[in-house]
């Protein structure tokens, strides 16, 4: 992937009063994890084994839905057990409808792990950033920053990684109160470059539609 992939223009106007937040990151590093915070319910499945496959928009709607956006932009309603109807390559996002108050400000994208050799699937996780207020990097505290990631995270457009946030997932893996000053100081020196922060999962997974959409996050 390079800085010139092709992420369109910035669309960020086109949803006015409504803040979107894209988390990002490479396989297993928590992500699916860290969108149910976001979303505020266990929404999506997150798995060891089974991998996001598609870019996932999870929004409101009036009642429980689940579609596929194609790639050519249509939008069809699949059954929660139907996904295997529509053919992967065919599939750009899925969205997921849920009736909770807070997607009516806020959307969260969950992506498939970026930075393997799949260019096609991490071009459509960058398409789903270009419109995003935030970004959110996730990074596995047991190895966190690691030079795949910064090599990742810098290859990506300027205007995507200006809107960076970094989130230490797997908290629980950090022995002691010690361990996590030494990671935060070592993040904030070797990241905290890239990012407009660097924080843990859990400070991040309560950030609100206003945080997201004025940049204070
Ligand atoms: N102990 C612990 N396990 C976690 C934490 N966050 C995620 N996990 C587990 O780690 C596994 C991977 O988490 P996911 O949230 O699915 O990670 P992901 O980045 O979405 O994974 P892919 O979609 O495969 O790239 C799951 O079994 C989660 O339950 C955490 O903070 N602590
Ligand atoms: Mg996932």
């Amino acid at each position: 992937m390079s800085a010139d992939a092709d992420i369109g223009t910035d669309a960020r106007s086109s949803r006015p009063g409504r803040a979107r937040i894209v988390v990002v990151g490479e396989f297993n590093s928590g992500k699916t994890t860290l969108v149910n915070a976001l979303v505020g319910a266990p929404v999506l499945t997150p798995s060891a084994v089974a991998r996001t496959a598609h870019p996932t928009v999870v929004g409101f709607a009036p009642k429980p839905s689940l579609s596929a956006e194609t790639t050519d932009r249509r939008r069809m309603p699949v059954a929660w057990d139907g996904l295997d109807a529509v053919a992967p390559g065919d599939i750009r996002r899925l969205h997921v409808g849920v009736p909770l108050e807070r997607l009516k400000r806020l959307s969260v994208v969950d992506t498939p792990g970026l930075g393997l050799a799949d260019g096609e699937s991490d071009r459509r996780s960058l398409q789903a950033c270009r419109t995003a207020d935030a970004v959110i990097w996730c990074t596995p505290a047991m190895q966190a920053w690691k030079a795949s990631e910064e090599q990742t995270w810098r290859a990506l457009p300027e205007r995507v990684r200006a809107r960076g946030l970094l989130a230490v997932t797997f908290a629980d893996a950090i022995a002691s109160p010690a361990d996590m000053d030494r990671l935060m100081q070592r993040l904030s020196a070797e990241a905290g470059p890239y990012f407009r922060r660097v924080a843990m999962a859990s400070e991040l997974g309560s950030l609100t539609a206003g945080d997201a959409a004025v940049g204070t996050a």
